[in-house]
């Protein structure tokens, strides 16, 4: 009873570190770029059936169309007005996207692009997604209403009007990061006219935001808007329920602002996470899996409950955004479900999966020029997600969450929610095993040579479905079958030819 009290105090104090998942879900998928009908069908023919618990979907709201180069993706990241209006789809279709999943426990997040508004640099005119007229070189977006007194140009001290040292926390905070016009969210005004774009997503049922650029607001500030929300929409969610808060914070150390400084307001992404685990799994500067044993917070990472982690997101693997060359991305995709199935295993951080569109990746001096490239479209709409008979996706959509290992370790995840972190194991060089209390197990194989060892899994006895080489169906495994003892030893043997170096497997697929 006690217990009860206690938890259900520090469930509302700390609501907004909590996702809020329905049916012991545990993870986020981004569906970048996707059209919010194709998100509607996804979360009932395939979220929800293999347990995803939300969708991080692109910014909902009215962006200038940039024709040249044409349509590029980061249009989204220049806003022209909070109305629901993007090449996504409009506001009833948002709404109905945001239902349909709801119904089938699957929660949305928004990418909410609150620091700034157009570049300065575009034209005055009526190129954005719903045709509203803005004039970024008077200030100028009347379908909000901002005008000039709503933006920092007066704040910011650095000599050109943009953020020049990452050593200054002001610059940082109140100039232009990469010429956008940098909104005065030190303003009531402004606070409150954020609170309404983002209260209007609540009432139809959102769970949560991505605040995109948090580092480029004072913390401070952000927290002014947050205390502006509403709780979340009682069709879905229970009384009470603080929205779900992650901020994109860059914090690889070395710089002005910490991610440390935005824990009050929610979580944190932590960059780190990626750019280190990249490192590993390729063995680059003498990195071994073997010193993942202390992963999480024993790299100087932030707490756990602070932590919403992944492998890559949409900025760093096109090389955008922070973690450079070790970032590891469905390009490499080998490595790559490696890297996504430790994530999944592990108990750190809240987890969110990549999944992207292809593109004519091109490097020219160690640059990929074709950086910029929007998502698959026909003339500038775009393309939907077909799914092929061996049900991943057509049209260049790389659907990674849709992988098998991918899809199978987000079960995984699910399965083994709330258990410790147990019966480590390692060689000493990069093959590693560990289990999730009596609930799974996972063993890796990135050395040069075979895995071939008798294991501790903390399982009961039986015979365990690999979840990465296949399924359990109709009680038999289309994989390898992994045999356990009544003393918990299993034998693994993993080649390091094989297709996916490593196995896993949990209670739920268990003949
Ligand atoms: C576009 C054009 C620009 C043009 C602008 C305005 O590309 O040429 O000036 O329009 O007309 C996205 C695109 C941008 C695009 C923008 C608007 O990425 O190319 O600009 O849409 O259309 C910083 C921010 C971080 C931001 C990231 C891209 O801190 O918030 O840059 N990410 C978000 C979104 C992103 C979006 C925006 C913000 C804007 O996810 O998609 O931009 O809404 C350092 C700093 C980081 C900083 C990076 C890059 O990182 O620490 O904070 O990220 O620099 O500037 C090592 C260091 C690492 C360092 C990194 C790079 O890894 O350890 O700390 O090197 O130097």
């Amino acid at each position: 009873m006690k217990l009860l009290l206690l938890l259900s105090v520090l469930g509302v104090c700390w609501a907004q570190y909590d996702p809020h998942y329905r049916n012991g879900r545990t993870s986020i998928v981004h569906l970048f770029e996707w059209r919010w009908d194709d998100i509607a069908l996804e979360c009932e023919r395939y979220l929800a059936p293999n347990g995803y618990g939300g969708v991080q979907v692109s910014p909902p709201n009215e962006n200038v169309v940039i024709n040249s180069p044409s349509r590029p993706w980061w249009e989204r990241y220049q806003p022209v007005s909070y109305k629901i209006c993007t090449r996504s789809g409009g506001e009833d279709e948002f709404r109905e996207m945001v239902k349909r999943c709801n119904d089938v426990g699957v929660n949305i997040y928004v990418d909410a692009v609150v620091n700034h508004m157009s570049g300065s640099g575009v034209s005055a005119g009526t190129s954005s997604t719903c045709g509203s007229y803005f004039n970024p070189g008077s200030r100028d977006f009347p379908a909000v209403p901002y005008s000039a007194w709503d933006f920092n140009d007066g704040k910011c001290t650095s000599g050109s009007g943009g953020i020049e040292s990452y050593n200054d926390a002001s610059q940082v905070r109140d100039c232009q990061l990469s010429g956008l016009l940098d909104l005065a969210t030190g303003k009531d005004y402004v606070r409150s006219t954020i609170a309404a774009y983002m209260n209007n997503l609540i009432s139809m049922g959102v769970a949560g935001f991505r605040i995109d650029a948090s580092k480029h607001m004072w913390p401070g500030d952000i927290k002014a808007f947050l205390d502006k929300l509403n709780n979340l929409n009682t069709q879905w969610f229970p009384e009470g329920s603080r929205p779900f808060i992650y901020q994109e914070v860059i914090d690889l150390g070395g710089e002005a602002v910490q991610g440390s400084e935005y824990f009050g307001n929610g979580r944190i992404t932590e960059f780190k996470y990626g750019a280190k685990l990249g490192t590993v799994i390729r063995k680059w500067n003498g990195e071994k899996m073997s010193y993942l044993k202390n992963w999480g917070e024993g790299w100087s990472f932030v707490p756990t409950d602070r932590a919403l982690v992944f492998v890559d997101n949409h900025d760093n693997q096109r090389g955008h955004g922070a973690g450079g060359a070790s970032i590891l991305t469905f390009w490499d995709a080998r490595l790559y479900k490696m890297a996504v199935g430790f994530m999944l295993a592990h108990p750190y951080g809240a987890t969110r999966v990549m999944s992207s569109f292809s593109w004519p990746r091109y490097f020219q001096n160690g640059q990929d020029v074709n950086d910029w490239v929007g998502p698959p479209n026909d003339n500038g709409v775009i393309k939907r997600v077909t799914i092929n008979a061996d049900t991943t996706c057509g049209n260049d959509w790389v659907c990674e969450h849709r992988w098998r290992q991918i899809r199978n370790m987000v079960i995984f995840r699910n399965v083994v929610n709330g258990q410790d972190f147990t019966n480590w194991w390692d060689n000493g060089s990069n093959q590693v095993a560990f289990g999730r209390g009596n609930k799974g197990f996972i063993v890796f194989n990135n050395d040069d040579w075979e895995l071939s060892t008798n294991l501790q899994t903390g399982l009961p006895a039986g015979t365990y479905c690999d979840v990465i080489s296949g399924d359990k169906s109709d009680n038999h495994c289309t994989g390898i079958e992994v045999h356990v003892g009544s003393d918990g030893l299993a034998y693994f043997s993993i080649s390091n030819n094989a297709e996916d170096p490593f196995i896993a497997i949990h209670v739920d697929a268990k003949l």
